[in-house]
């Protein structure tokens, strides 16, 4: 019968397991946030880099990148603002693949992502392989916007989305940590979402 409620019992309703702790569902909002001006970024000029501890410095262009083996991740985005987004898709590859033909050299222990704008953050190279990271160019099915990092980005989602660089042109292998932008501006050098690692000292 109609009128018994779901908040009959006094219970609230369930939290969605697949919210990480203090944040809250966006729903069908997805925000714009980036430091930087937003910049214009050509196809025909694009170019997406693997250098530093790596047996061959390897450069793709936008063709190249796209005779690559496809990946998809299907699943949630965390904005360490608070604001995560369930269930979405990105297109792209794989960033085994890119790490894979570069080769990465046994020194290695990091990565620095940097941006065609110079943004740039750091993550562990666990953080990055293993099929947890990958470099995409659709969101939802629909070409990457600009505002959104288009025409390329690199996604971690398993980590706060400012690890995802924007506009992203290419992974430097280093032997150490070495801070991005909002890191050496008091973000966590991780970022697990799931112990809320949001900044320096959590
Ligand atoms: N190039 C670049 N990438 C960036 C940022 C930035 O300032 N510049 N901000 C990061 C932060 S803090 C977040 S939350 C996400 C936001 O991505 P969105 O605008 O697509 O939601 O991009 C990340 N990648
Ligand atoms: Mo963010």
């Amino acid at each position: 019968m109609a009128g018994i409620t779901r908040g009959f019992t006094g219970r609230r309703q369930a939290r969605d397991p697949r919210l990480p702790p203090g944040q809250y569902d966006a729903r069908d909002d997805w925000p714009v946030l980036h430091a930087e001006a937003t910049p214009k970024i050509v196809t025909d000029r694009w170019t997406f880099t693997v250098e530093g501890l790596v047996e061959r410095e390897t450069t793709w262009t936008w063709k190249e990148i796209h005779d690559l083996p496809r990946s998809r991740y299907a699943g949630d985005i965390h904005c360490v603002t608070t604001w995560s987004k369930l269930g979405m898709t990105f297109d792209g590859v794989s960033v085994d693949v890119l790490l894979d033909a570069a080769g990465v050299l046994p020194t290695a222990t990091h990565v620095v992502a940097v941006a065609h704008t110079g943004y740039t953050t750091n993550l562990p190279l666990a953080d990055v392989t293993g099929g947890k990271a990958w470099v995409v160019w659709d969101a939802d099915g629909q070409p990457l916007t600009t505002e959104h990092g288009g025409p390329a980005r690199m996604i971690v989602p398993h980590l706060y989305f400012w690890k995802s660089a924007k506009w992203v042109s290419g992974l430097r292998l280093l032997d150490h940590d070495e801070q991005g932008f909002w890191e050496r501006n008091g973000y966590h050098d991780r970022g697990d979402p799931w112990t809320e690692q949001r900044y320096q000292g959590d």
